[in-house]
C-alpha cells in the first residue's frame, strides 16, 4: 500500500472548467477572506465605494471602487479606465501585494501562466443589487484574462453559484463572452453582513 504521499491530489486547489475556457477554483480564497477584507476596508477608506452613473443615465447599483495604477469607471460619457479616482482627484490606492499574488496564483492554476493585472476592480453588492448581462471590453489585451474573487453572501451568477472565497478565472474563447445578473441568494454573511464583495483582476493597458 502506498501512503502519506507529499502532495496527495485531493491536497491540490481545485480547479474545474465549467465551460470552454472558464474555470472555477472552489473556495480558494477562503483562507484569506479576512485579510482581503480587511484591505477592501482600507481601500474603501482612501477611495469609497460610489454607484457610478451609466451613460444611459441611470446608476449602477452595485457599489464599486478600484485598486491600482488604474480604476474601471463609468460616468454620462462612457465606461473607460483611468488612472485617477474622479472623486479623489489623485490615483486609486495601490493594489495590495497579497491581492496581485491570489490572482496570479489563481491564474497560473488555470493555465494562464503570464497574467499581469494592473487594476483590481472592487464590486459591492446589497440585496437587490444586480449587474446586467455585459462584456467586458474595455482592456486592450484580450488574450490577458480576467480572475474574480467572490466574498461574503452568495449570488447566483447566471447559472454560476459563486459563493464566499469562490475564484473564477476566464480568458481566452469565454474572454468575451457575457454574463451578469447576479443574485444575492443567501443570507447574511458572518464576515460581510448584507453585503457580498467581488474582485474583479483586469489587465488594462
Ligand atoms: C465571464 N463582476 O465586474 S464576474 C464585473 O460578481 C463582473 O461582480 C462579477 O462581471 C461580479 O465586470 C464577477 C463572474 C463571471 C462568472 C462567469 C463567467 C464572469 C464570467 C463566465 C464567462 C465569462
Ligand atoms: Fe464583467
Amino acid at each position: 500500500m502506498i501512503s502519506g504521499d507529499l502532495f496527495a491530489a485531493s491536497d491540490l486547489p481545485s480547479c474545474l472548467q465549467i465551460k470552454p475556457d472558464v474555470f472555477l477554483l472552489q473556495g480558494f480564497a477562503v483562507a484569506q477572506a479576512e485579510i482581503l477584507l480587511t484591505h477592501i476596508r482600507q481601500i474603501a477608506a482612501q477611495s469609497p465605494f460610489r454607484n457610478m452613473q451609466t451613460p444611459g443615465g441611470f446608476y449602477m447599483s452595485a457599489a464599486i471602487t478600484n485598486c491600482g495604477e488604474f480604476g474601471w469607471l463609468s460616468d454620462q460619457h462612457g465606461y473607460r479606465y483611468s488612472a485617477i479616482d474622479p472623486q479623489r482627484q489623485q490615483g486609486w490606492p495601490p493594489m495590495p501585494q497579497c491581492f496581485y499574488r491570489l490572482a496570479d496564483h489563481a491564474a497560473r492554476l488555470a493555465g494562464f501562466a503570464q497574467f499581469h493585472p494592473d487594476v483590481c476592480l472592487i464590486n459591492r453588492y446589497e440585496t437587490g443589487a444586480k449587474m446586467g448581462l455585459h462584456q467586458d471590453k474595455d482592456e486592450l489585451d484580450f488574450s490577458q484574462p480576467i480572475v474574480s474573487v467572490s466574498l461574503g453572501r452568495s449570488a447566483l451568477f447566471q447559472s454560476i453559484p459563486l459563493a464566499h472565497g469562490d475564484v473564477i478565472v476566464w480568458g481566452g474563447t469565454a474572454r468575451r463572452h457575457y454574463h451578469g445578473v447576479v443574485k444575492l441568494t443567501s443570507a447574511d454573511h458572518p464576515l460581510t453582513g448584507d453585503y457580498r464583495f467581488n474582485l474583479t483582476f483586469r489587465r488594462a493597458r
